[in-house]
């Protein structure tokens, strides 16, 4: 069987609250396992390619800004149903309705908008290797290197 992978990016407020090793700990305690991480820049076309199916919504304006606003930390995750263990983790998109012990419902600050939930991850097998192929090349995760 495949290898599962999954694209989980931290969000400018993640980045700018500082909760980057905060998030990293508990994705280390849930058994996800990072195979690479970058701290980027996201560009307009990264972040258009990422939120591709929100084209046209109303959030998606303010979304797509905020994605450029500043630093993130883009990582592969690899691992058994990674895809649905890191989206549980992470929590309910809106995040006064995530629960606790998820991310989201622990740590986010919707003050400012619902797209401040610090986390992104796919939600699917195929639109996560499409989303890895917007910030990673296959050489820098694939593990038969
Ligand atoms: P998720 O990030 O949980 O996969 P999504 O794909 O539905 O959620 O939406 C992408 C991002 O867009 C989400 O993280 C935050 C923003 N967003 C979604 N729904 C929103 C809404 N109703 N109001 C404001 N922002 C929203
Ligand atoms: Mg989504």
């Amino acid at each position: 069987m495949a290898i599962e992978r999954t694209l989980s990016v931290l969000k400018p407020d993640a980045i700018e609250r500082g909760l980057v090793d905060e998030i990293c700990n508990r994705f280390e305690r849930n058994d996800l396992r990072v195979v690479v991480a970058r701290e980027i820049r996201m560009t307009r076309a990264q972040a258009e390619g990422l939120y591709e199916m929100h084209r046209g919504k109303d959030f998606y304006p303010k979304l797509i800004d905020f994605m450029c606003s500043g630093p993130s930390m883009v990582q592969v995750l690899e691992g058994e149903d990674v895809v649905t263990r890191h989206r549980a983790l992470i929590g309910d998109t809106i995040s006064t309705n995530a629960k606790p012990g998820t991310i989201r419902g622990d740590l986010a600050d919707p003050r400012g908008g619902n797209h401040r939930n610090l986390v992104h991850g796919s939600d699917a097998r195929d639109s996560a290797e499409k989303e890895i192929a917007l910030f990673f090349s296959s050489d820098e995760y694939s593990s038969d290197r």
